[in-house]
Formats: structure tokens, C-alpha cells, sequence
């Protein structure tokens, strides 16, 4: 599986930095974002490593979308955004395809996040 030494989620992917974990298998990974947008904003991302969308191969892409519905299911949020950047100009920071999740709060409900958050 493609791996990159100095890429930051790779090195999330192989536990050599620290996150919060939410889903875990083969060839995907959610974690909570160091700098969240709102409370319980995730990444979902491959864990075969490429800069953009381009780069991954299909099968390597199969789980994303449904993840990130099963954390939108376990967060209790009904209003939230699915994103992904490509390039700087699209405001990429890290150079590993990941899809965020950014809850928004609620008025009358609150954001409901069923999962801790540090
Ligand atoms: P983007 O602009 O789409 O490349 O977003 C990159 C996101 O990655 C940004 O929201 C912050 C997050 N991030 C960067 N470094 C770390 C890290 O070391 N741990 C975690 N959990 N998130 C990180």
C-alpha cells in the first residue's frame, strides 16, 4: 500500500502521531481534525497515500462516502458538510486526499455529537 515517510496521516495512519480515532479498517481511516471547524469536525481518509482525488485508485476510495455516513449517522448532526480540497488554490494544506466532516450547529437541537471530542 503507497506510504509517504513524511506525510502527516500517514504517520497518523501508522500511530506514530497521536489522534482521535473513529473508524478504522484496511484501507480507511476517520479521526477527529487537530483544528476543528465546529465541534466534531472528522477526516476520512484513505490510507493508501496520495496528494489528490487523481492519485487514489477506485478501490481505494470504496468506503469513504460510506463512512463518512456512518459518522454522520453517530454524530446526530442534521446539518453538515462533506468537503474535500485539491491544490492550494482549493485550500489543500495537507498533500493526503481526506474528506471532511464539519458539523453545523443547530439552533434548536445543538450539534449533538455522540463522540468525544479533545
Ligand atoms: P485541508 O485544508 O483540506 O488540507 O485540511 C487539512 C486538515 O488537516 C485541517 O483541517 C487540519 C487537519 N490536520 C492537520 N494536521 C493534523 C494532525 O496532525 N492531526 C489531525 N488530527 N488533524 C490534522
Amino acid at each position: 500500500m503507497a506510504s509517504n515517510a513524511a506525510c502527516i496521516f500517514c504517520k497518523i495512519i501508522k500511530g506514530e502521531i497521536p489522534s482521535l480515532k473513529l473508524f478504522e479498517s484496511d484501507k480507511t481511516l476517520a479521526f477527529l481534525d487537530v483544528g476543528p471547524l465546529s465541534k466534531g469536525h472528522a477526516l476520512v481518509i484513505p490510507k493508501y497515500h496520495g496528494a489528490k482525488l487523481l492519485d487514489i485508485p477506485d478501490d481505494h476510495l470504496g468506503e469513504i462516502l460510506p463512512v463518512a455516513k456512518k459518522i454522520a449517522n453517530a454524530s446526530g448532526a442534521t446539518d453538515y458538510n462533506i468537503l474535500q480540497n485539491n491544490g492550494r488554490i482549493a485550500h489543500q494544506v495537507v498533500d493526503h486526499v481526506h474528506f471532511h466532516f464539519i458539523p453545523k450547529p443547530n439552533e434548536t437541537e445543538g450539534l449533538g455529537i455522540g463522540w468525544p471530542t479533545t
